[in-house]
């Protein structure tokens, strides 16, 4: 396609606009819109929602507008600071403390926002769990993080292996009819008692908040840690990129156990003070569009495997809604196809402005503000007080339209503190004071970046992440399995798609009904979005002397390339 480029409406000049932004811009001045500025009292979940709560204009708009198949539900300001209060108290009750971590692992519903701002209320961290994950998944969160608490549901307890989580000392059902044990924490009974007043935990802006669990090319997922100082950039980023108006409302299509769902999903709108639709439930274009109209949603914030997906669904379907309400559309987790945006621009007569950044970066940090123009390909350019650059294994700035690693000036406000009991692995992400991404990408002479790939063996398979190390661990258990090596295969709709190679152990024969066999054994261990779509059966796995998967050469082999450099491998 030809790289058109698409101006913003406003007819504003998009760089010189930006610039102007940029100039002598001091995050210092962003932090005078909180309250924190003048009473020195910090705490997100104050910020987000009590804050509004005290507010008399503010306490009575909705603030979750929750939609699912079989419940529809609307939760003001003050009511979600109330139940917000009986979570905290809940959870002081059974002795959790500030620092300490608690998971939840349960569906989209209000009942999560509660317990999530409940969290936070008493200073403890919060680490939301994919409802998808199985029990290897959860199992590897908890134990490394050393929860000491799950809030989960009774339908999903089946997966938490609880008597092999030391550290685990509490769990509360939310939504037991009976309660199978009486060493579980009845929510329903617990929060027809608990007190709707509770004082707020005060915490230092460098206090823990957040862990999201995300993968690497090697080894387990890795805690990403982040502070009650990222809502600064939440809260910024949501109100210049999201463009938050007050009477705005907004649905981010995103879970909150994933980095969308919690930094735009929670805080960048309730920091915003706008009302926030949640979705519960299954993906289909249909529901989707109707969520849309029905809520009449100003603000999306999606993905573009779901984009694709309305794409190839067709325009007669989209004319069944009316979406005149939608106003402003963003997208984030993959390359945006220039095909999408000369889509919506067919079907809304919007642009798509997309947003890169990742788990560790905790918020939006390359980007297409509303004023911009877009140019379809490329992700945008960085927002005031970020530095971004392509650089070389060195940490040296190269030239413009040069590819080489996409980086960051180490600094920005949202930026992970660590990775969790893992010091090492963090610093492994700087060098030269740059954070480096992982991705490959360029800049062109304007300043705009375009994403080329990832320099590692990630996988990024419809938006979600997927480490090839925790699937080849999950496959190797399997009985039949002797060895895996897992690659990204370049898929139209997903992105990439999973797929493994595997060599057989003496006594199996490779057949139809066995590979099914295998792929069910990671969908049920692991989770749905990582288990393998194709699985091919080899005589070896292609290692290094040192004994490591030389993923890159079975990608080479899977899709006809050069193999380069193969000195390394073994004999
Ligand atoms: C927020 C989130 C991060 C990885 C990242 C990159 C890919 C994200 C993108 C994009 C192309 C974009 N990615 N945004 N690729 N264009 N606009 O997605 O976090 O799950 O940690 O994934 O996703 O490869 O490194 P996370």
């Amino acid at each position: 396609m030809d790289m058109t480029k698409v101006q913003a409406r406003s007819g504003k000049h998009n760089l010189a606009d930006l610039e102007s932004m940029r100039e002598g811009f001091d995050w210092e001045e962003v932090k005078k819109d909180f309250s924190w500025y003048k009473t020195g009292k910090v705490n997100a979940a104050y910020e987000a929602i009590d804050r509004h709560a005290e507010n008399p204009d503010k306490k009575d708009q909705v603030a979750l507008l929750y939609s699912a198949p079989d419940r529809e539900e609307s939760v003001t300001f003050q009511q979600l600071s109330k139940q917000s209060n009986q979570t905290a108290n809940i959870l002081k009750k059974y002795g959790i403390q500030k620092g300490d971590r608690v998971f939840l692992f349960m569906p989209r519903s209000p009942e999560f926002y509660a317990n999530f701002f409940g969290i936070l209320k008493v200073g403890a961290i919060a680490g939301p769990l994919f409802e998808a994950f199985m029990e290897q998944a959860v199992r590897d969160r908890l134990e490394d993080s050393e929860a000491a608490m799950l809030i989960t549901t009774p339908d999903l307890l089946g997966r938490v292996p609880v008597d092999e989580l030391p550290h685990l000392k509490q769990i509360v059902l939310v939504g037991a009819e009976n309660l199978p044990e009486d060493d579980y924490i009845d929510y329903d009974a617990e929060i027809k008692e608990a007190s709707d007043e509770f004082d707020i935990e005060w915490v230092d802006r460098e206090d823990g908040m957040l862990i999201h669990y995300t993968s690497g090319s090697t080894g387990k997922p890795k805690g990403v840690y982040h502070v009650h100082n990222a809502m600064v950039q939440h809260y910024a980023t949501g109100k210049w990129v999201i463009d938050f108006k007050e009477d705005d409302v907004y649905w981010c299509t995103a879970d909150p156990g994933w980095v969308t769902g919690t930094s735009y999903g929670i805080f960048a709108p309730w920091l915003n003070g706008v009302t926030n639709v949640i979705r519960g439930g299954r993906f289909t274009p249909e529901s989707w569009y109707e969520t849309l109209d029905k809520n009449n949603v100003t603000i999306w914030y999606t993905a573009p495997t779901a984009l694709r997906k309305f794409v190839s669904a067709g325009d007669e379907l989209v004319k069944q809604y009316d979406l005149s309400s939608l106003r402003h559309v963003l997208s984030v987790g993959e390359p945006l196809n220039p095909e999408v945006i000369t889509w919506a621009l067919r079907v809304f007569d919007l642009r798509i402005h997309d947003t890169w950044w990742m788990t560790e970066t905790g918020a939006m940090l390359i980007v297409n503000l509303p004023s911009m123009e877009i140019r379809p390909g490329s992700m945008g350019r960085p927002i005031p007080g970020v530095e971004a650059a392509i650089v070389d294994n060195e940490g040296n700035e190269l030239p413009p339209n040069q590819m080489g690693n996409l980086a960051i000036k180490k600094g920005w406000p949202s930026m992970m503190r660590a990775i969790w009991k893992n010091p090492g692995k963090y610093e492994s992400y700087f060098i030269n004071g740059w954070y480096v991404s992982g991705d490959s990408a360029y800049m062109d002479e304007d300043g705009y970046f375009w994403f080329q790939g990832r320099l590692d063996d990630v996988i990024n398979t419809s938006g979600e992440r997927v480490g090839p190390f925790e699937v080849e661990s999950k496959l190797i258990e399997h009985k039949a399995v002797a060895e895996a090596g897992v690659i990204g295969k370049p898929d139209p709709e997903r992105g990439e798609i999973i797929k493994a190679f595997i060599t057989l152990n003496p006594g199996y024969e490779a057949n139809d009904s066995l590979l099914e066999e295998i792929r069910q054994f990671v969908k049920t261990g692991l989770s749905a979005h990582a288990a393998p779509r194709e699985i091919e059966i080899k005589d070896s796995i292609p290692k290094t002397r040192s004994g490591k998967i030389m993923r890159r050469l079975l990608k080479s082999w899977e899709l006809g390339l050069p193999t380069g450099d193969t000195s390394t491998l073994e004999e």
